[in-house]
């Protein structure tokens, strides 16, 4: 592993309720960064941060497990943290460890108790969030449904940045919403490859919308920036990224 400077490291907290698949991202996180060789599951009890033996025979995390994946020239720390509340002070302290939040939530479970509990600790220590929708593979899973349960549960605060292509036995993919470009996976192959295509027409709708919802949220964060958008002038890529910060 190189060294990093300190500007060149972010520490996040992996946050949400029980079971939401945290563990199962952060593995995930690590090995198609390719700072992990092995791509662990609950299951097999091979994750990298389920690693004592308590965690590895109930299948759930009790304490605090630290991986990380080098992204970009940057290291990022993941903190897993616990999501069953007798561990909630362990996952409090993970918080306080890192400059901000992603918070998982399963798109057939929705907005849970934790998700509540843990989304309010970090915006109550000021951090960043990003929401991580899991489970989208899962029968009844929605995208759709889980972003709406965000907005009236948690925040309106809050914007689309990739959304998925299909759901279900369907689930193959990602749009992106700033890059304008799919992902769809190669099938049969190891986690995280997959072919770069144009959007497909199935998504087209609603990449529209939520695109619109997007670059509107962004253009009404500067004056200069919304009245460019209100003259129908497209706002570029790298403006909409500086301005979502
Ligand atoms: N189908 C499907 N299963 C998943 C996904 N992510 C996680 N799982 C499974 O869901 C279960 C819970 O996943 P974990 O990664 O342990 O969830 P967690 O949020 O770390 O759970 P706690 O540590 O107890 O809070 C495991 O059996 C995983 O294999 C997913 O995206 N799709
Ligand atoms: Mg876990």
């Amino acid at each position: 592993m190189r060294e990093y400077r300190s500007s060149d490291i972010r520490n996040v907290a992996v946050v949400g309720h029980g079971a939401s698949g945290k563990t199962t991202l952060v593995d995930a996180l690590a090995f198609v960064s390719g700072s992990s060789k092995r791509h662990g599951t609950i299951r097999d009890g091979t994750t990298l941060t389920d690693y004592s033996p308590d965690e590895i025979d109930r299948g759930y995390s009790i304490n605090l497990g630290c991986a990380f994946a080098e992204w970009m020239d940057t290291k990022i720390n993941l903190i897993d943290t616990p999501g069953y509340m007798d561990f909630v002070g362990d996952a409090v302290a993970g918080l306080a460890a890192a400059d901000g939040a992603l918070v998982v939530v399963g798109a057939t479970a929705g907005v849970e108790v934790g998700t509540e509990k843990m989304f309010h600790e970090a915006i109550a220590r000021r951090d960043p969030v990003l929401f991580v929708i899991s489970m989208l593979d899962k029968e009844n899973a929605s995208f759709d449904g889980v972003y709406q349960d965000i907005k009236v549960k948690l925040t309106t605060n809050v914007v689309p940045v990739e959304i998925p292509i299909g759901e279900g036995a369907d689930f193959r993919g990602i749009v992106n919403l700033f890059s304008k470009r799919a992902h769809i996976y190669k099938k049969g192959t190891k986690a995280g490859e997959y072919d770069e295509t144009d959007i497909p027409d199935e998504v087209r709708s609603q990449f529209d919308r939520y695109y619109q919802e997007l670059i509107e949220t962004i253009a009404a964060t500067d004056d200069s920036l919304l009245e460019r958008y209100l003259e129908g002038e497209e706002i570029p890529r790298d403006e909409a990224i500086a301005a979502m910060k």
